[in-house]
Formats: structure tokens, C-alpha cells, sequence
């Protein structure tokens, strides 16, 4: 199977990016992963040693090649315009749960690729996909198979889609005829707007996040200390400004997989609505999407917390 035929289903079937990488360990990561654990910044979401998570045979001991694709979530929404005090979701969490839609799209790819294989008289391709539940890096597999740099704001940001888009991977058993994919080089130069706009500071010089400070992490963590609760700021899940400065991100097409769409109220549900959530209202209303995962107790909190911050400022 070469590189173009994959390239061609994929584009059939709205991928918006896709890259090919080799599965010799992901060594150009390790110095990175050793720091920060030295630094303390594990968040405990990552899964696995260093040494593990850069060793794709680990993961997938038959694997010969690999496929990355990149799918936009990016949407504009304006702000509602009411008088009631409203928490925010992240994009991260808005629509369909990303890890079921890039899986379904990978899924869908590979029964592609091997109606091809079959029609051409050849074995299938066995494989397995990865979104985000494996110690594997997916920010790395992308990065090497050129699908964008590292930014300052740790995020892997590709020329087209800015940062707002998913990663997944999968591995495959089956040699892949593909070019030798072209790092993309650096292109925050001397730009700092992420790590001014991070509200906490989470943000270090050398690619670094505390954890401890970012929102984001804050907003998933099941026991905060009375600093951390001081950090939520307005997010309920999730948090989204060191991507909204971003000049990578701005003037983006929004996302053409209708599964993430989402209406302005439901971005920013209101706090009062969320703090009445009944069990059976949460799992209907988030269910489906990437913040179900944490549960309606860390969602309750989260609004508790926006609350009590907002009072204290006013
Ligand atoms: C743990 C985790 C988190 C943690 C920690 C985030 C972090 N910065 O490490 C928390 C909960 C805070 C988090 C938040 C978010 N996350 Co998250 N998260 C992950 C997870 C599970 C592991 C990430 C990890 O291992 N981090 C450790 C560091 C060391 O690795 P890394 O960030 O992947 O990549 C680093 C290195 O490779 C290195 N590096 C830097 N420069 C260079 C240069 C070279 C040449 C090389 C080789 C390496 C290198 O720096 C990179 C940045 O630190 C991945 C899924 C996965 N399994 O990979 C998703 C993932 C990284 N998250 C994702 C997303 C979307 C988010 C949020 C935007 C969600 C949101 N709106 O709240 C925020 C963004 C926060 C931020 N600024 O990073 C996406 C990223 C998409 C993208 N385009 O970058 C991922 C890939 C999930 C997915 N499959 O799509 N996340
Ligand atoms: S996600 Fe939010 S809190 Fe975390 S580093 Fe970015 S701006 Fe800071
Ligand atoms: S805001 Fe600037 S420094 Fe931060 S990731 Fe974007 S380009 Fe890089």
C-alpha cells in the first residue's frame, strides 16, 4: 500500500491531516518526558515510563509502520448575551466525544485500505488505533511525520489548522511505501503571547507545563489544595487560552466534522442550571462528550468553584 492511495481515502473521508512515521522508538521525545518528570509535572493522565511511551512495539508488538491524522474542532463562538452567570467549556469538549469520533474515522479509513488490499488480491492489514488511551505520545508521532512543531504553548501547531485539532494514531503491521516526512521547523520565534495570556503562569520557557497551574489539568484533578482552587478561573472543563492568542490560531475555517459542533449556550452552559445537574441529566447532556469521563461530582465542584471566585471578585 503506498502513501498516495491512503492519503486519497483519507481525504474521502474528511481527514484533514495525515502523515506516516517509522516505529523505531521515539527517541527524540525521551530528554523531554526524563525532565519533567525530574520537574514534577507528571499529571498521572500520561500512563507509562518514558522508556515505554516511546516504544510503539510495547503497544503494538507486530507494528512495521505508522499513520497519524489530525481532525480541526475549531469553532468561533460568540459570547451569549444574558445576565447569567455562565461557566465555560473548553473545546476539547465540545460535540461528540473526540476519542469515538477520531476512532471511528481511523477505524473507517482502515476497512478502506483493505477493500483495496482485497481487491488487489492481497492479505488484510492488521493494525490498532490510538486517541489519547495508550502511553504512547501522540504529539510526537505527529511532529515526525511532519504534521507541525511544538509551540510555546506545548501544543503541536500545523500551518493550516493552527493548533485546534485531535490526534490519532495507528500502528499497522504491513510495510508502508512512504517519503521520508519533513520536520517542520519552529515558528514561535521570539513571539511569548501564550506564556503572557496563561492566567496562572503554567506555562515555563523550554516547552514546559506545571500542571499544578494549568487550568486545564486543574479542572480534571479529583482532590484540589485551596491554591489550585483559587486557579479555575471561569473554565468548568478544560481551558483554551494559550491557543485562543495563538497568532497560529486566528482567521481558522471552522472544523468540517459536524460530530463537534456546537451552539454558543451549550459552550458556556449556566452555572446555576449546572450546580442542579441531576445524574440522570448528566450523563444525557455529557454522556457523549470528553469531559463525561471525570464524573458530575468534578463538574459540580468546578461550577462550585466558579461561583465562589466570582463572589469574591465582585
Ligand atoms: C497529559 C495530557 C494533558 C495534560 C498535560 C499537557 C501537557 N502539555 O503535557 C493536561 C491535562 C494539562 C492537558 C491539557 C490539554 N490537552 Co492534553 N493530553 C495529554 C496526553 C494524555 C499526554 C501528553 C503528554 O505526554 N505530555 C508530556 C509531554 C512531555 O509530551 P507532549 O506534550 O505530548 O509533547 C512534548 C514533547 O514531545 C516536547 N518537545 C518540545 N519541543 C520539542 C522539540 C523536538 C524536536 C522534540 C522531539 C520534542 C519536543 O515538548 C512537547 C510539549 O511539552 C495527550 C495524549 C497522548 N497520549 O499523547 C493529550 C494531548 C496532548 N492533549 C491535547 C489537547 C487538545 C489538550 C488541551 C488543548 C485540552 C484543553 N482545551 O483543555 C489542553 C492543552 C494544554 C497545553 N497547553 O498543553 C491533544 C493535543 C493536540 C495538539 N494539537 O497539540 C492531545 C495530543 C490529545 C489528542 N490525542 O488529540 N493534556
Ligand atoms: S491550558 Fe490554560 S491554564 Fe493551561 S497552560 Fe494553557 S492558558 Fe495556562
Ligand atoms: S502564542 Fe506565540 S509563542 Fe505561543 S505557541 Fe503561539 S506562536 Fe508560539
Amino acid at each position: 500500500m503506498t502513501e498516495e492511495k491512503i492519503r486519497k481515502l483519507a481525504e474521502q473521508r474528511g481527514i484533514d491531516l495525515i502523515g506516516f512515521f517509522s516505529v523505531e522508538p521515539l527517541k527524540e521525545c525521551l530528554p523531554y518526558l526524563i525532565k519533567r518528570r525530574q520537574d514534577g509535572f507528571s499529571t498521572g493522565f500520561e500512563g507509562g515510563e518514558p522508556e515505554e511511551r516511546i516504544d510503539y512495539l510495547k503497544a503494538y508488538p507486530s507494528a512495521k509502520a505508522g499513520i497519524v491524522i489530525g481532525i480541526s474542532n475549531y469553532q468561533s463562538l460568540e459570547a451569549v448575551a444574558d445576565d447569567q452567570v455562565r461557566g465555560q467549556l473548553a473545546s476539547v469538549s465540545w460535540g461528540e466525544d473526540y476519542h469515538r469520533v477520531l476512532r471511528r474515522k481511523m477505524n473507517d479509513l482502515m476497512d478502506a485500505v483493505n477493500v483495496e488490499m482485497f481487491i488487489a488480491g492481497n492479505l488484510p492489514i492488521n493494525y490498532q488505533v490510538f486517541v489519547d488511551n495508550s502511553p504512547l505520545i501522540d504529539r510526537g508521532s505527529a511532529h515526525r511525520a511532519g504534521l507541525g512543531f511544538y509551540g510555546k504553548n506545548n501544543c503541536l501547531i500545523n500551518q493550516q489548522l493552527g493548533s485546534f485539532f485531535f490526534i490519532g494514531q495507528i500502528l499497522v503491521d504491513s510495510h508502508i511505501i512512504f517519503k521520508q516526512p519533513q520536520l517542520v521547523e519552529n515558528g514561535c520565534g521570539n513571539c511569548r503571547r501564550c506564556l503572557d495570556a496563561c492566567p496562572n503562569q503554567a506555562l515555563g520557557e523550554g516547552f514546559s507545563l506545571q500542571p499544578s497551574k494549568c487550568i486545564s489539568y486543574l479542572t480534571q484533578k479529583k482532590s484540589l489544595s485551596a491554591d489550585e482552587e483559587n486557579r479555575i478561573f471561569t473554565y468548568l472543563y478544560g481551558c483554551d487560552i494559550c491557543q485562543q492568542v495563538c497568532p497560529y490560531n486566528q482567521h481558522l475555517k471552522k472544523t468540517r466534522e459536524a460530530a463537534f459542533w456546537i451552539d454558543p449556550g451549550t459552550a458556556s452552559p449556566p452555572l446555576e442550571e449546572t450546580l442542579a445537574l441531576t445524574n440522570k441529566e448528566f450523563k444525557i447532556r455529557y454522556g457523549n462528550t470528553a469531559c463525561g469521563w471525570r464524573g458530575k461530582k468534578n463538574l459540580i465542584r468546578n461550577a462550585q468553584l466558579i461561583w465562589k471566585n466570582k463572589k469574591r471578585h465582585d
